[in-house]
């Protein structure tokens, strides 16, 4: 049997009759009985820019359709996909370039100049967000077969940043997102009855594994959104069944007069995750629309671990269980601990990633013997097996779900004329949950503007990671061991964002 995931998509796709497998705007823009064809040409038009099973395509593109296409057929060929953030900025994009080696980068037409003077001899084509742009030029008429892969071969790199360092690509084979798709379409109840109103980045697992997936494997169709409207979400529910978001999104739902019992009448399924759910979003949901979320744990790493029941108690505050096929432990140090101790949790199972691309060091580092994978999030787990998250013992903060590491922004900061040291720490905001601060010291002698560190922090980093404020102190708090107490920060900027 062909290991490749997109055969199995194919397999699904053609017992979908005429069914759109993607609807925007209430247009039907692509079919299910047209995927085979459709993908076959575009992974033929890659395979005449050098594409072949095993190499690299970057893609930094606006999410569109076409998008959707080119990661089908990207997998149909058997390349590796390498999706980016579309916040990212050229300096961050030089690296994912030097590092994941494509011999196809994809870019907006806008970035191709910039994206040119950044690669050696990939291949660089262009795709807007209308249809727009060269990786349309010259389809050849001959379509490309789906390549035939064995399970282990890899299917995609996403980056994912760390505590120390640089970004590291987690390598993901094609059994790895099968495992995951196959477990949560028994788990969730997945049937080809089901329309999925898609809201979410297709550049991480959440957006392009956990839902494009979900709907493929199942032979859904998808309700596209470009961007996330709430009155146009809610205003879709009654044609949708299945909706998956960050926190942030189930908070700007509940903001809108629209979001009723009624309104949410037609949907069976509402799914959050990648940040921490608040216990009173979570009650005020099911207090406006008589529906529980269920909210689920996962990692770029390791796709989806841990999830609420679909027929059971979906307790606020809670992660639910470990999948059905994988298997989790909460240690401290070498030692499990008793139920209801925190630890830091990790997993073992064929969801769990291959490595970090190029990176042997990094990979053996965040594994123990046994194929266990430390997901560095602390955890307690009950008697019977249910998972609660209680904090992180790795320095990240989660901003509106997308993840920020403290240590990159502070190497920028401090790298700044007239900075001495600086702490970046998250603290609660009301809409992305938490809100990035850096706390800086100056050198001696030097008056630091808050407004000039903004300003020269703009090419270098995504506008998501920069922070919301600055404040410039005399000093930052040490503990007698000469550490930074960012705990102690945190707390004197608590509400600074509370709304
Ligand atoms: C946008 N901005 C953000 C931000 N998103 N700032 C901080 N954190 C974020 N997440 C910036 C914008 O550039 C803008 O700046 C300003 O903040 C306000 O923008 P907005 O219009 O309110 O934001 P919006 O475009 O609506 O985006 C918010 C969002 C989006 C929550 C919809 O960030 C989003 O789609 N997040 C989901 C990310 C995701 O898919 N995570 C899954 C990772 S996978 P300005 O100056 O222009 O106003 C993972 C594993 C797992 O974690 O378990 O799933
Ligand atoms: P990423 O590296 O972007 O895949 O982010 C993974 C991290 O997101 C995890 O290690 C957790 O810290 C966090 N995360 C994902 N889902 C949840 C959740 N439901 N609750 C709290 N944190 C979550």
């Amino acid at each position: 049997m062909n290991g490749n995931i997109f055969s199995r998509f194919l397999s699904v796709a053609a017992e979908q009759g005429d069914k759109p497998f993607l609807i925007e705007e209430g247009q039907a823009i692509a079919r299910f009985a047209d995927l085979d064809a459709d993908t076959a040409r575009l992974a033929a038009r890659l395979e005449a820019l050098g594409g072949k099973a095993g190499e690299r395509i970057v893609v930094q593109v606006e999410k569109s359709p076409d998008n959707v296409l080119l990661y089908l057929s990207a997998l149909r060929l058997g390349m590796v996909y390498v999706p980016l953030n579309t916040a990212y900025t050229a300096s961050e994009l030089e690296y994912f370039l030097s590092d994941a080696e494509p011999v196809i980068v994809v870019c907006r037409p806008d970035d191709e100049a910039t994206v040119r003077g950044l690669v050696g001899s990939a291949a660089v084509v262009t795709l807007g967000e209308d249809s727009s742009g060269s990786l349309y030029d010259d389809v050849p008429d001959e379509g490309a077969p789906v390549a035939e892969l064995g399970p282990d071969d890899l299917a995609a790199i996403l980056y994912t940043s760390g505590t120390t360092g640089r970004s590291k690509g987690a390598m993901l084979t094609h059994a790895n997102l099968l495992s995951n798709a196959e477990t949560l379409h028994g788990l969730w109840c997945w049937s080809s009855e089901d329309v999925l109103l898609h809201i979410l980045p297709i550049y991480h697992v959440h957006g392009l594994f956990v839902a494009l997936h979900g709907a493929l494997l199942a032979g859904a169709t998808i309700l596209f959104h470009r961007n996330f409207d709430p009155a146009k979400i809610i205003g879709e529910f009654d044609a949708a069944t299945v909706l998956m978001g960050v926190p942030t999104h189930y908070g700007r739902l509940l903001g809108s007069p629209e979001l009723t019992p009624d309104a949410c009448a037609h949907m069976r399924l509402f799914v959050s995750g990648s940040a921490p759910l608040l216990a009173e979003v979570h009650d005020r949901f099911a207090e406006q629309t008589g529906q529980r979320i269920l909210e689920r744990y996962g990692m770029t790493e390791t796709g989806m671990i841990t999830s609420n029941p679909y027929d059971g108690d979906r307790l606020a505050g809670t992660v639910g269980y470990a999948l059905p096929g994988e298997e989790v432990r909460i240690r401290v140090g070498e030692s499990d601990v008793a139920p209801g101790e925190p630890g830091v949790l990790e997993v073992r199972g064929p969801n769990v990633f291959a490595g970090y691309w190029r990176n042997p060091d990094k990979t053996a580092e965040e594994f123990r013997e046994g194929g266990w994978f430390v997901t560095g999030d602390v955890a307690t787990m009950a008697e019977d097996g249910r998972i609660m998250l209680v904090g992180r013992a790795k320095d990240l903060i989660i901003s509106g779900g997308l993840n920020v590491y403290p240590k990159e922004i502070e190497e920028a900061i401090d790298a700044l004329p007239g900075v001495e040291e600086s702490a970046v720490i998250g603290v609660p905001h009301a809409d992305m949950g938490e809100g990035v601060v850096a706390v800086v010291v100056a050198r001696k002698g030097v008056v630091l503007d808050p407004q000039a560190i903004l300003a020269a922090l703009e090419n270098q980093l995504a506008k998501f990671k920069r922070p919301r404020h600055i404040a410039v102190v005399d000093a930052l708090p040490r503990n007698a061991m000469g550490k930074v107490q960012k705990a102690e920060l945190r707390r004197v900027y608590a509400v600074l964002f509370a709304g």
